[in-house]
């Protein structure tokens, strides 16, 4: 495992109160939090809607925090133009989701953005064997994509350390690990001792309610130091 990879807290900002999101910002960043997560996803990809590029254009001008803008989509090749990623974020792509997993983390990374490559449950590690010189991140989903509020599937703190030990062996310590999916407290501590430094907190995480963003970013922060 790289222990040298910094730790950080990803929102998910679709767990948020939708009433309410430029309070939700403010919170986050009283509560210092690292990242926010903001799930797109298309309808066909995943069998759920959620939000589009201009809600990424308004959370850019409501805070500084980097967005880690996560593709549930057919094809995002198509949508990389309109979401015109900045420097500093993240974006991942489905593997699952293109023909051309190596042209899109390329053309990512020309807009200065950080390129990842997102696998669903069933799909193996050797999905991104042949594009490691092109990734910065591998996310992992802890859950089947497209819902909020789901129960982890247990193998992939597994998956996880694989990862971890694949991506260390072929020379790539540096490429980072998101979990996603019921990354609770508890299943924080797991993912990190497995090797994944990057957590997607939503429903079972900061946005469960009964303490602040601020109480919870601390907790979370305790388990994964
Ligand atoms: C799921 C999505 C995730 C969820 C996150 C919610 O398709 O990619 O980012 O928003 O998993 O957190 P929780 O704790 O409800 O699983
Ligand atoms: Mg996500």
């Amino acid at each position: 495992m790289n222990s040298a990879l910094k730790s950080k807290i990803s929102a998910s900002i679709m767990c948020g109160d939708m009433m309410h999101f430029s309070e939700v910002v403010k919170d986050l960043e009283a509560a210092s939090i690292d990242l926010i997560h903001v799930d797109i996803m298309d309808g066909s990809f995943v069998p759920n809607l959620t939000f589009g590029p201009d809600f990424c254009a308004a959370l850019r001008k409501a805070t500084d925090i980097p967005l880690d803008i996560h593709l549930m989509v057919e094809r995002p090749e198509n949508f990389l133009e309109l979401f015109h990623p900045r420097p500093g974020e993240y974006v991942s792509v489905h593997v699952e989701s293109t023909k051309h997993l190596q042209r899109v983390l390329g053309m990512v990374r020309r807009y200065g953005a950080k390129a990842a490559a997102a696998l669903n449950p069933a799909t193996s590690l050797s999905a991104v064997e042949n594009v490691l010189p092109d990734l910065d991140m591998v996310l992992i989903m802890a859950v089947n994509p497209g819902f909020a509020g789901q129960r982890l599937v247990p193998q992939m703190i597994g998956k996880i350390a694989e990862c971890r030990s694949f991506l260390d062996a072929k020379g790539y310590p540096g490429v980072e690990i998101e979990a996603d999916g019921n990354v609770s407290f508890e299943n924080a501590e797991k993912m990190k001792a497995a090797g994944a430094n990057i957590f997607v907190s939503g429903s079972s995480g900061i946005f469960a309610g009964g303490t602040c963003f601020r109480d919870a970013v601390a907790k979370y922060r305790r388990g994964i130091a």
